[in-house]
């Protein structure tokens, strides 16, 4: 049956594998992101490839205004949300704690807590009355063991994996499944916003071994959308074959 999906950070990497992957299986779409060109190129793209419904939304999850506005703009053959996939997210810099760039970690909190919880905060009504749901945050496996010069993004990820347990248990009576998938290391443009454009140090992140894939993480986000209405996967950690967890990556 065709769900509607909202996902945040749909103009690279995971976002916009699972863009892909929920519009094959003739789902309809609500992309955001904050770049329109990339959002409309992709509109076209998955309307030429899938037939797919897709309404778009270009907003910075950082900015509680607009976040909360955006929302309110969606159109009502869009406001039945049946999935929300709190996606969008970045880390930057890999610097020890004494010597990180506090915009840095200002800008990694204000996006991957602040904004998770602005987006969603704007779309739980819309799920509550309709009382079903589900919500998928990303997290990491950063969220699960901190690493070193992880300080600041590691927090981020485990305040991730706390919201979604909350939020999990706030939302019994409402009927709304959370989902929080916490990846490994995952070959997208992640590396290179974290080393700030330096394609060399991003690129080492991932040499020596098959890195998981964009689309490997937007398989595992449709999958646990499958499954009936009263099964909801709570957690899963989800890593190439070569990584076991932050520690231990076989190269
Ligand atoms: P990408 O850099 O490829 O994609 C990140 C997406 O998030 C982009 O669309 C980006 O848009 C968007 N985004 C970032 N900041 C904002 C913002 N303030 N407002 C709106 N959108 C924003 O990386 P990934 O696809 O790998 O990352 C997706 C998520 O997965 C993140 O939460 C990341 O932390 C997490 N993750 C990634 C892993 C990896 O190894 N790749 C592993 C585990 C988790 P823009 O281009 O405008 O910045
Ligand atoms: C991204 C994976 O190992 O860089 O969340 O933290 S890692």
């Amino acid at each position: 049956m065709s769900k509607t999906i909202l996902i945040t950070g749909a103009t690279s990497g995971f976002g916009e594998a699972m863009a892909h992957v929920f519009s094959a299986a003739g789902n309809k779409l609500i992309i955001t992101g904050r770049k329109d060109s990339l959002l409309s190129a992709l509109k076209e793209t998955l309307v030429a490839k899938h037939g797919a419904s897709v309404h778009t939304l270009c907003f910075d999850v950082q900015n509680k205004e607009a976040v909360f506005a955006a929302i309110k703009t969606i159109p009502d053959n869009f406001s039945s949300i049946d999935v929300l996939i709190n996606n969008a997210g970045l880390a930057l810099g890999r610097d020890a704690f004494q010597d990180a760039n506090l915009d840095d970690w200002e800008t990694m909190i204000d996006t991957n807590v602040k904004g998770l919880l602005y987006v969603s905060k704007a779309v739980l009504p819309l799920m509550i009355n309709n009382k079903k749901g589900h919500i998928i945050n990303i997290g990491s496996t950063a969220g699960v063991e901190v690493y070193k010069e992880g300080n600041v993004y590691c927090a981020s990820k485990h305040a991730v994996a706390a919201i979604s347990k909350s939020m999990r248990i706030d939302l019994l009576p409402q009927h709304i499944k959370v989902t929080a998938i916490h990846p490994g290391a995952a070959e997208t443009n992640f590396s290179n916003t974290r080393f700030k454009g330096d394609e060399a140090k991003a690129a080492a992140v991932y040499e020596g071994y098959k890195a998981l894939e964009a689309v490997d993480v937007a398989n595992v986000a449709y999958y646990v959308t499958t499954l009936p209405d009263h099964v909801c996967i709570n957690e899963l950690v989800v890593t190439c074959t070569s990584q076991a967890n932050s520690f231990y990556l076989q190269k």
